[in-house]
């Protein structure tokens, strides 16, 4: 009796080593499965080649060069924001040179009625969807008036607690599903909003829910100064998606096709209804994280940042728009030019706007004050009178 007894669990014992031994085996397979999932797509080469004939998205030649338009309108905002910060006439400003392509095709894809969540360093995208330049100056500045929303325009308050507009994108989603709505609620977020736990919460919200909503995760290699590689050991970031039962995509956030493409693709799937899309724009900054103190030099080579710049999205879609007969050094010296006189006179609109007072500061904070911050308008009011 007992010998065939320790006969079985012998064999028990082997079958289960043997198991186990596989199941490692499958964890390498697994890992490979994903890898081989998760390529990037790419559309435009570094030349402005046309390399994935079959991505390609349906744009007239009209909306191509709107697009640069944009990107080149877009790069001159940049400059002229860090020399106006310099100059102590902008308040917090987080450099956008080298995202162009995530940023500005990712809205250009957009209807007028979605809705965008943003982060700090996604104002082009509100500018774009119809923030006046100079409500964005006055963000900057730290000014009520700059997030006073002009009516009919769905955009959210740039999000400065990292990741926290994932779940609000997840919430405004569910309002348009309930609603019967065909918008969708876009939210941007960087490679470093990817550890947090709202990040997970609210794709995973979404997913369960089916929500309308499109998150786009700007890979721009740092959060701050920390690299992508010490923050995850996830090889890209769209593959956190698979937890969450949605599709992730990876794309190459310097090609404005492929990324405007990922973009479309993902806003048709949300209002069919088939729910959520994380998207990974692979991409760069050539700035510092803000102008509030960060040296790039401390943790970026020289070499990392002229890779990057040689794949440069407005340099590669200016050559393929040169190639078209759509764009030359003309017809960019006129955007530059219409920039900077915009540039100028939203400034002066924004010198021109009211002293803020504290008051106003705590009027626009919700439409039924409390007792206690009814009190303190009465005071400060009184104070201000004075
Ligand atoms: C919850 C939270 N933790 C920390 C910070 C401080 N902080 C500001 S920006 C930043 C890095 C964000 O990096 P990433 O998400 O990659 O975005 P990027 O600035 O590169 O666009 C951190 C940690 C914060 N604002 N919010």
């Amino acid at each position: 009796m007992l010998p065939g007894i320790i006969k079985i669990v012998i064999e028990r014992k082997r079958q289960m080593a043997s198991k186990a031994k596989n199941a490692q085996l499958d964890v390498k397979k697994q890992l490979e499965t994903v890898d081989k999932q998760f390529q990037t797509l790419q559309i435009l080469n570094e030349e402005g080649e046309v390399v994935n004939a079959d991505a390609m998205p349906d744009l007239t030649d009209e909306q191509l060069q709107e697009l640069m338009r944009r990107m080149v309108y877009t790069r001159i905002l940049d400059q002229r924001s860090t020399a106006l910060n310099r100059q102590g006439r902008l308040g917090f400003y987080a450099p956008t040179a080298g995202q162009e392509a995530s940023q500005i095709a990712s809205q250009f894809a957009l209807e007028k009625d979605d809705y965008i969540l943003p982060g700090y360093r996604d104002i082009p995208q509100l500018i774009w969807h119809g923030l006046p330049l100079h409500q964005a100056f006055l963000w900057s500045r730290g000014h009520y008036q700059g997030m006073n929303i002009p009516d009919g325009l769905n955009i959210y308050p740039p999000q400065i607690i990292i990741g926290a507009q994932y779940i609000q994108t997840a919430g405004v989603a569910l309002g348009i599903k309930k609603n019967g709505g065909n918008t969708v609620a876009i939210t941007y977020t960087g490679d470093g909003g990817t550890s947090q736990g709202d990040f997970y919460e609210g794709i995973n919200f979404a997913g369960a829910y089916k929500v309308p909503a499109i998150f786009i995760v700007q890979n721009n290699r740092f959060a701050i100064s920390t690299p992508v590689s010490v923050q995850s050991a996830a090889r890209t970031l769209a593959q956190k998606a698979v937890a969450a039962g949605i599709p992730g995509i990876q794309v190459d956030g310097m090609d404005p096709l492929a990324v405007y493409a990922a973009v479309k693709q993902a806003r048709e799937r949300a209002v069919a209804g088939e729910g959520p899309t994380l998207i990974e724009t692979l991409t760069y900054r050539y700035g510092p994280h803000t102008l509030s103190g960060d040296d790039p030099t401390r943790y970026r080579t020289k070499e990392e940042d002229t890779e990057w710049e040689r794949k440069d999205p407005l340099i590669r879609f200016r050559k393929y728009l040169e190639g078209k007969g759509l764009w030359n050094q003309e017809m960019e010296e006129q955007v530059i030019e219409q920039a900077k006189e915009e540039i100028k006179e939203a400034i002066k609109q924004a010198d021109a706007a009211p002293k803020q007072k504290v008051s106003d500061l705590i009027s626009i904070m919700s439409k039924n004050l409390d007792t206690n911050l009814q009190e303190q308008l009465e005071i400060y009011k009184e104070k201000e009178s004075k």
